[in-house]
C-alpha cells in the first residue's frame, strides 16, 4: 500500500487486484462540464491527425455527452472485442496492470483532472484512459495484441525485461504512428488526450519517424515529460500482433548488455519516414518515394 502514498488517486478501498468502483452518481456537474470540454476539444482537432479506426471507434462510445458509465460501455465492448473496463483509482503496479490485459480488463482511471490542469498533468486520469485508449479496444486486431502484450509481463518480470516491456507499451500503446493511404496518422493514446501532441507528432518535422521493429522499440530510451523525439511507425496494427511471436527472452538477453537508444538519434538501419513540414505535409517514406499526405 506504501507504494501508492504519492500518488493522487484514492487507494484506501482497492481490491486485491486494485480495481475499486466506478462510483458513477459521485462525479459532479462541474466534472461532467469539464468532460464534455475536453471531449469536444480535442474532437475537433481529430480528423486529418488521428487514424481513421479510432475516429471511427471513438464515435461508437457515444461518450461525448457525459463522463462515460464502464459498465454500460463495457457491455458494448465486451460483444465487439472481449474486453471489459475495470475502474481503477490510477496507476496500479506493473504485473497487476499486465494481468488486467492478459485477461482482457483495461484499466481506466475513475478521477477527472482539475480545470486548471486541462492541458496536462502528470498521471492519468479518467480523460487519458478511456479518451485515448478505450476507442482501439474496439479494434479487433489492436485489441488481440493487447490482450497476448499484457501475457508477457510475468516472463519480462522474471527475466528482468520489464522496462524493455513497457517501451513497447511507451511507443506503441500511448505514441504509436500509423501510415495510411491519406499519410501518417496518430493512434497512440497519449498523443490523442492531448491537444498538441497529437498535431505535433504527425505534422512537425524535428521529431525522428522509425518504421516499426520489435528490439529497435525495446532498446529505445524514452522521456515521459515532452513531447516524443522518436515515434514508431506501423503499416498496420497487424504488425503488433505479429511481433508477440518473436522471442522475447532472447531479446531481453540481447538488449541487456547493450546501452539503451537515446530517442533523439537515428541509428543506421533504421528505415526513416521524413516529413517535410511543408504545407502540402509532404512525406519521404523509407523507400526514399515522396507521398502525399491528404488531409482527410
Ligand atoms: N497502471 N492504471 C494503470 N495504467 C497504466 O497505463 C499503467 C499502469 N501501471 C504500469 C504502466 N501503465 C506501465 O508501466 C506499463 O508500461 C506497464
Ligand atoms: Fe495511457
Amino acid at each position: 500500500m506504501d507504494q501508492n502514498k504519492n500518488l493522487r488517486g484514492d487507494y484506501s478501498h482497492i481490491n486485491d487486484d486494485y480495481t475499486v468502483a466506478q462510483d458513477w452518481a459521485s462525479y459532479s456537474a462541474a466534472e461532467h462540464d469539464l468532460w464534455r470540454k475536453l471531449y469536444a476539444r480535442q474532437k475537433a482537432i481529430l480528423p486529418g491527425y488521428a487514424a481513421p479506426d479510432y475516429i471511427r471507434n471513438l464515435e461508437k462510445l457515444d461518450a461525448a455527452d457525459e463522463i462515460p458509465h464502464f459498465g454500460r460501455v463495457s457491455e458494448k465492448l465486451h460483444a465487439a472485442t472481449g474486453w471489459h473496463l475495470v475502474a481503477v483509482p490510477g496507476l496500479v503496479p506493473d504485473d497487476v496492470f499486465f494481468d488486467h490485459l492478459a485477461n482482457r480488463r483495461f484499466p481506466v482511471t475513475v478521477w477527472l483532472r482539475k480545470p486548471e490542469e486541462i492541458d496536462y498533468l502528470v498521471e492519468p486520469d479518467i480523460f487519458h484512459d478511456f479518451f485515448g485508449h478505450v476507442p482501439m479496444l474496439y479494434d479487433p486486431v489492436f485489441a488481440d495484441y493487447l490482450a497476448a502484450y499484457g501475457a508477457k509481463g510475468p516472463e519480462a518480470i522474471a527475466k528482468g525485461g520489464l522496462k524493455k516491456l513497457a517501451r513497447m507499451y511507451w511507443y506503441m500503446v500511448e505514441f504509436g504512428l500509423i501510415m495510411t493511404e491519406h499519410g501518417l496518422r496518430a493512434y497512440g493514446a497519449g498523443m490523442l488526450s492531448s491537444q498538441t501532441e497529437t498535431i505535433y507528432s504527425v505534422t512537425d518535422p524535428t521529431p525522428n519517424r522509425v518504421a516499426f521493429d520489435l528490439e529497435r522499440v525495446m532498446a529505445t530510451d524514452y522521456a515521459i515529460d515532452d513531447f516524443q523525439k522518436t515515434y514508431f511507425v506501423l503499416t498496420d496494427y497487424q504488425q503488433l500482433f505479429d511481433a508477440m511471436d518473436a522471442d522475447f527472452a532472447a531479446i531481453y538477453d540481447r538488449l541487456t548488455h547493450r546501452p539503451a537508444i537515446d530517442p533523439s538519434v537515428t541509428l543506421a538501419g533504421d528505415q526513416l519516414y521524413h516529413v517535410h513540414g511543408d504545407e502540402n505535409h509532404t512525406i519521404t517514406m523509407p523507400s526514399g518515394d515522396p507521398a502525399q499526405l491528404r488531409h482527410a
